[in-house]
């Protein structure tokens, strides 16, 4: 292929690359979804589960929805537990919008086969991907597959390659604000064959520290500890992590763990989340703590501004929505930080000792009896409209 060249180079099968190729396929737009990693290995890699009603919209808007609307678990509701109390959040009947569980794996699996099926090029185990040109009108693509050289010329590209992608350090220094902060813990994750204990998710306060319990269908239960930023996963036997899930939760149903590994809790946001003719979306852009359930929604939501931009551009020569999708983006990035950041510190141990516990439960119990507190965690957590801007 070297020499070759398409509208729109896509950096990273990630659910930001693979929803943003079929979005532009479907505006006939033609694209190149570059990919480091084995088909066998994105397709299995166990990550976000949470949906939010925008998201779920977007894949059926696309037709990639029909097994998630099969086997995806739409919830209500969710449970706020701490000191032995359950506050059921009823969000459904506080907003009009419900969530829906669907891991992550297995939207990358419907995404990849749409793609191949509707022809679109898509690339996988390239190497040394290099970003060059951003600033002129014809940026390119220099990588390897197959151990031959290519060069892809582009009018534009997408950086959807995360957050330890290439794109975004290929941004000449100076160009870019970058926000962090990163806490001193992380979550250790299981994916386990167990029927879940409870039909909608339980995000627990505990003294030991934070724990969720949430699933992947009526047989696979995925749940999460708070540990130590530096924690060593082999400090957790299966017998450890079931007992410890079991004093911050309460009752949960065991079962052979398929999956265990630790997630840092980072927060990121790089500004502006473009470069000339280089637009970040994703995780490439913005990272944001887990307990929101945010990150892939955010992908998706970056992903459906930058296709219509694109499409405007091609469809008129109009750059205005290019050069909006970055204000426009990062007005949610900055609302679902704002949110990922009230639930981590809401819910966990920030070892602020007694007087921050007596806030985070005073908190926990403001939710528990007022509706407008209730609303405000709903909106947020099922996800603002798309409508909304923000
Ligand atoms: P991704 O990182 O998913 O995809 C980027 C793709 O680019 C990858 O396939 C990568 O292999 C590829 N790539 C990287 N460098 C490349 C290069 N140089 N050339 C070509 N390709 C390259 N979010 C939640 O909401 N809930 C969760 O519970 C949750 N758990 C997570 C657990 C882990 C371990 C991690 C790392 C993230 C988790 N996230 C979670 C966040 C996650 O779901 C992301 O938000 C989501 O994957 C974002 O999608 P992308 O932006 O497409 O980035
Ligand atoms: C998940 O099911 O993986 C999940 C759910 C909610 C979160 C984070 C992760 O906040």
């Amino acid at each position: 292929m070297s020499g070759a060249r398409t509208q729109v180079g896509i950096v990273g099968a990630g659910p930001a690359g693979l929803t943003l190729a079929l979005l532009l396929d479907r505006a006939g737009i033609e694209s190149v979804v570059l990919e480091d990693r084995a088909r066998e290995h994105v397709e299995q890699r166990v990550r976000a589960g949470l949906l939010e009603q925008n998201t779920v919209d977007v894949l059926r808007d696309l037709g990639v929805a029909g097994r998630l609307d099969r086997e995806g678990l739409e919830h209500s509701g969710v449970n706020l537990r701490y000191r032995g109390r359950t506050v059921h959040v009823p969000m459904a009947e506080l907003t009009g919008r419900h969530i829906t569980i669907y891991g992550q794996q297995e939207i990358v699996k419907d995404l990849v086969a749409a793609r191949l099926e509707r022809g679109g090029e898509l690339r996988f185990e390239v190497a040394r991907v290099a970003v060059t040109g951003l600033e002129g009108d014809r940026p390119r693509i220099a990588y390897e597959h197959a151990g031959e050289p290519h060069e892809l010329e582009c009018d534009f590209i997408a950086g959807c390659d995360g957050f330890h992608g290439v794109c975004r350090p290929s941004i000449p220094d100076g160009a870019l604000t970058e926000h962090e902060f990163v806490y001193p813990f992380g979550w250790l994750g299981i994916l386990a064959e167990a029927p879940p204990s409870t039909d909608e998710l339980i995000y627990a306060w505990h003294e030991h520290g934070f724990a969720l319990h949430s699933m992947r269908s009526p047989r696979i239960s995925r749940l999460y500890l708070q540990v130590p930023a530096d924690e060593d996963v082999g400090a957790w036997p299966d017998d450890r992590v079931w007992a410890e899930l079991e004093t911050r939760i309460g009752k949960v149903n065991r079962g052979t763990v398929l999956e265990k590994g630790i997630t840092p809790m980072r927060c990121f946001v790089a500004e502006p989340m473009r470069h000339g003719r280089l637009f970040l979306a994703g995780d490439a852009a913005h990272i944001v703590p887990p307990t929101g359930a945010k990150g892939l929604n955010l992908a998706v939501n970056d992903v459906r501004l930058l296709a219509a931009a694109l499409a405007g551009f091609y469809a008129t020569g109009a750059t205005s929505g290019l050069d909006r999708y970055s204000d426009t983006a990062l007005r949610r990035v900055w609302r679902a930080q704002d949110f990922s950041n009230y639930m981590t510190q809401l819910l966990h141990d920030l070892g602020g000792g007694a007087f921050e516990k007596r806030l985070q439960l005073a908190r926990l119990d403001y939710l528990a009896r007022s509706p407008a507190a209730a609303r405000s965690l709903a909106e947020n957590y099922v996800g603002l409209p798309a409508a909304d801007d923000f």
